[in-house]
Formats: structure tokens, sequence, C-alpha cells
């Protein structure tokens, strides 16, 4: 991605002729590339330190072998920024922020199983099960699930006890029947029925992949002890940054190549599967993620210039390319 400089959210309401030549003259510039690159380095280090190889080490190594494909690593980021903006720490939110990213790619696991997608490659590499065969590939999925909610209630520091356990509930929450389960039962059962409507794929991908993502902002802003006027805000952002985040992951389907993806190209078109760009086709479903990725924007702009993070994370969503 080429860096981009993105002018700090300040907020517009009742600015003044002097309010708003000060803010041109302040334009302070943040680059988003470095930040995400800054961020993810920090992820990737607490990740590498979160699980050690002991015995039996099969299982250690094919949890690791996952966990440390790389990837955007956009769910953590999305809990380090949120808590930030609340008022936080990225140090308070990056128990938190890890066990996210083992609860996603848990899920990434089991979907490229031969019973869900049946895929090969991912993050660029072979997939679990292809390596560590079907069954250590189910298990590790099992054991990351598992040590994400160890790994938040052991490892979360400096915040008090009642909102980790209020954390602990949004995630399970987000991950359970009534969340990404709920959309991936759903995702399966609609496969080759060409009949789905726009409510349904909506339905999916709200919880497919909307609740993990609603989960990562929420969960950063509830340790830093947000307010309800606040997490209504970020509810708000995440579930429009969480539906463009699909549109485009659609979109990428069809325009990106398996190289650029780290993963098979082409796989929704051949499994029939009802998409944005086949109901809507490329050029709207863009624009649809643009609409949500600005509504996104408006919700988190009136709170000012430390919204800057998440303004750039909803910009990037759109201009992803894999
Ligand atoms: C069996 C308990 C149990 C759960 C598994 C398989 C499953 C249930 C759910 C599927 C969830 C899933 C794979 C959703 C897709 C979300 C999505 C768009 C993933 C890609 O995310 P990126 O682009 O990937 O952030 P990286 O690799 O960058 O992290």
């Amino acid at each position: 991605m080429d860096t981009q400089v993105f002018e700090q959210a300040l907020p517009n309401s009742q600015a003044d002729a002097g309010q708003i030549i000060e803010r041109q003259t302040k334009k302070a510039t943040f680059d988003l590339k470095t930040y995400l690159s800054q961020k993810r380095i920090e992820v990737e280090v607490a990740l590498d330190a979160s699980i050690t190889v002991v015995y039996p080490e099969k299982i250690y190594e094919a949890m690791r072998y996952s966990l440390l494909a790389g990837g955007k690593r956009l769910r953590p980021i999305l809990c380090l920024a949120s808590c930030e903006l609340s008022g936080g720490t990225a140090e308070i939110a990056m128990p938190t922020a890890c066990a996210l990213e083992m609860i996603h790619t848990m899920s990434l696991i089991h979907d490229d199983l031969p019973s869900m997608d049946n895929d090969d490659y991912r993050r660029g590499q072979l997939t679990n099960h292809k390596v560590y065969g079907e069954n250590i590939a189910i298990l590790a999925g099992d054991a990351l699930l598992a040590y994400a909610f160890e790994f938040i209630a052991l490892h979360t520091k400096r915040v008090p006890c009642e909102r980790v356990l209020q954390v602990i509930a949004k995630v399970g929450h987000a991950f359970a029947a009534t969340g990404v389960i709920a959309g991936q039962v759903l995702d399966l059962e609609f496969e080759g029925q060409p009949n789905i409507n726009v409510e349904t794929l909506q339905f999916i991908h709200a919880h497919k992949t909307g609740a993990l993502l609603e989960a990562s902002v929420l969960s950063g802003a509830i340790l830093a002890g947000a307010n309800k006027e606040l997490l209504q805000k970020l509810t708000n952002y995440a579930r429009n940054i969480g539906l463009a985040f699909q549109i485009i992951d659609d979109v990428l389907d069809v325009t990106g190549t398996s190289e650029e993806l780290g993963k098979t190209a082409g796989k929704d078109e051949k499994a029939q599967k009802v998409t944005y760009p086949s109901l809507w086709g490329i050029e709207e479903s863009k624009r649809q993620a643009q609409k949500l990725v600005d509504e996104a924007k408006a919700e988190v702009i009136p709170l000012g210039e430390k919204a800057t993070p998440l303004c750039a994370i909803a910009s990037y969503i759109t201009a992803r390319t894999n």
C-alpha cells in the first residue's frame, strides 16, 4: 500500500473563522503506513511471546504456525487504537489484542478445513491441515480459542476486574452461536443457492466477519473505561467498517490474484456463492463500501484529533489490496 497521509480529524462543528485558520495551519499529518507497521511489529512481538513450545510439541508448533504467519493484524490494531482513543494505553489492551488475533486465526484454520471451505493456502503458506493433518488442525484451532480467554484473564494488568470480565463476555458473545458461528452456519447453508437476498447476506457478514471486528473495537474501549455514549459511537463505527471490510473482501476475491491475497483467489464464484459483486457488480460494491467507510468516519470525527488512527484505518479498509 502506498504511504497515505491523512489530515487529522479535527471537529467541524461550531468552528469559527479563527479555528478554521488554526486548523489549516495545524494540518498535522498522520502516516498510516508507519502507524500500521509500528503497531503490527508490537503485536507480532507480543504474539511471538504468547506461546512457548512445550510437550507435546506438535500442538504448540501447529498453533504457532498459523498464528505467526503474518496477516494484517487488523483486529488487534483496532483494539489498541480504540483503547488509546478512549484514554487507555496500548499496554493494557495488548493481551486482549493478542487474544482477538488467536481467535481470528482459529477461525481461519477451521474455515480452511475440507469440511468447510477446503483451502490449501492461507496467509501465503499452506493451510494448517495441509501441514499438520486435519486432526491436529482442528485441535490447534480449539487450543487457540481456549487459550485466548485464559490469556486475557491472566495477562491483563492495571484494569479493574469488572472491565476484564466485560471484555471476556463481549468477545465470547461475538464468537459464539450469537456471532461468528451463526454467520458461518448460514454461509454454509446458503452455498450454491442463488436466491439469497441482500438482507440475509448482510446478516451472514455482520456475524461471520463483523462481530469480531466490532468486539475488537469495543473491547479496547471497555478496557479504557469508555462511557456509554462513546461505546455507542464506536459500535456504529465498527458496524460500518465491518460491512465495508466484507464487501471489499468479496471484491478482492474477484479482482485480486492468489499471490496478492495469500489465499486462493476466485473461490466465491467457483463455490457459487452469492457475494456483493455478484449482486451489485464491482463498481457499485466499491461505492457502497466507500459510503460505509465515510459513515464510519463521521461517527468518530467529532471526537477530534484522537480519532485520527480509527479514521485512517477505516480508509485503509477500502484501499487495501489483500
Ligand atoms: C469451529 C468454533 C468454530 C468456529 C469456526 C470457520 C468458522 C467457525 C468461522 C469462519 C469465520 C471466518 C473465516 C470469517 C471470515 C472473515 C474474514 C474476512 C477473514 C479474513 O480476514 P483478514 O483479511 O485476514 O483480516 P488476515 O490474514 O489479514 O488476518
